[in-house]
């Protein structure tokens, strides 16, 4: 944690230009397109903060594309990112994990080159009970010709991510994410408005504390699945135990094993051959965080960041965390990482 005095305060927008400093050639854009995320996210949370007091939870009775009840928060959190970025001229297309299609930026708007895909509320099914949901974003560059951005400029493999990042709105709300110089994580000061540098550098324990898997489907699991529980349980003698710790909010999991060390699963099971998760709104951008901080990701057989999309909401098997953990999935699963840690 960063220990600071009233003149040591860095600011997220400090924070992002003076990255943006040792990169003579940037335009702005892509510092632009954080600070545009960085205020949707104080508008989310603040939201998400009231919405004990106001009477704004319960299902907005619409299903969204991936045939789950969309919670109302999720609709605001969905349209707040779409309004906060769709007329600054930095991006080409969008994607929410909300939306069936591909978001266009509205006629009249210029175009930038910029592609941006998020998910705006993941684990909307925990608000009910107050338990912390949180955002999740990824950054890509427009690879087409064309003014406007198209399915391909969309469906690039995660290494090709220029930005990622996620916000938790938990106990505090922090955002954290990476341009591919380290990981570095912002607390949201309420009283000032600001999100301020907390965790510069994030660096995951190599081996990890926790264990993150929903087992309520160890019988739809397969024999290596089961196999790498047990062994991550030390129910087969090979290791110590890891503990347990399941929120079932990804990104309340994955901050947690990020900060502590662990690894949080959600495999492939006989009922969802493809696990639950998607590429690109979930996997991707996380991969290239816990890559940034020292960890990896999985799908069990190639890195997650080499993963060639083939469709928008497409769901991918995961295995994140500490790196040693990651490794023992992939042993069991027989294949391999590419780049890990770097
Ligand atoms: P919801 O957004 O429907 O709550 O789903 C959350 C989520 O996508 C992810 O945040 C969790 O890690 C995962 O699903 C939990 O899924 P299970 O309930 O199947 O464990």
């Amino acid at each position: 944690m960063v220990q600071h005095t009233a003149t040591s305060v860095v600011t997220i927008d400090r924070f992002i230009i003076e990255q943006e400093r040792q990169f003579p050639e940037a335009t702005g854009a892509l510092s632009g397109i954080l600070y545009d995320i960085a205020l949707a996210a104080k508008i989310i949370s603040s939201k998400v903060r009231r919405a004990g007091l106001v009477d704004i939870l319960g299902s907005a009775n619409a299903e969204n594309v991936q045939g789950e009840i969309q919670q109302k928060l999720d609709v605001f959190a969905n349209e707040t990112i779409i309004m906060a970025m769709d007329h600054t001229g930095k991006l080409c297309v969008m994607a929410s994990e909300e939306e069936p299609g591909l978001i266009d930026i509205p006629d009249g708007f210029k175009c930038g080159k910029y592609v941006l895909l998020f998910d705006p509320l993941d684990g909307s099914s925990n608000i009910d009970v107050n338990v912390p949901v949180g955002t999740i974003f990824s950054v890509l560059q427009k690879i087409t010709r064309g003014t406007r951005g198209e399915m391909e400029d969309v469906l690039q493999p995660g290494r090709r991510q220029v930005a990622a990042g996620y916000v938790i709105y938990g106990s505090s709300t922090m955002l954290v994410y990476t341009t591919g110089q380290g990981a570095h994580g912002f607390t949201l000061d309420p009283s000032i408005g600001e999100f301020l540098l907390s965790h510069p550098n994030i660096r995951i324990p190599a081996n990890g504390r926790y264990l993150s898997v929903n087992d309520s489907y160890e019988q739809h699991w397969d024999d290596p699945t089961k196999a790498l529980m047990r062994r991550y349980r030390g129910l087969d003698g090979e290791r110590k135990p890891l503990n347990v710790r399941y929120v079932g909010s990804l990104v309340a999991d994955f901050h947690r094993n990020l900060l502590g060390g662990g690894v949080f699963c959600y495999p492939a099971n006989s009922s969802a051959p493809k696990g639950k998760l998607r590429l690109m709104y979930e996997a991707n951008p996380l991969a290239f965080i816990v890559k940034e901080a020292g960890g990896a990701a999985t799908d069990g057989v190639r890195d997650i960041l080499d993963i060639q999309p083939t469709e928008l909401h497409q769901r991918v098997p995961l295995y994140i965390g500490s790196k040693d953990e990651v490794d023992q999935a992939i042993a069991m699963f027989g294949g391999a990482l590419s780049g890990v840690g770097a």
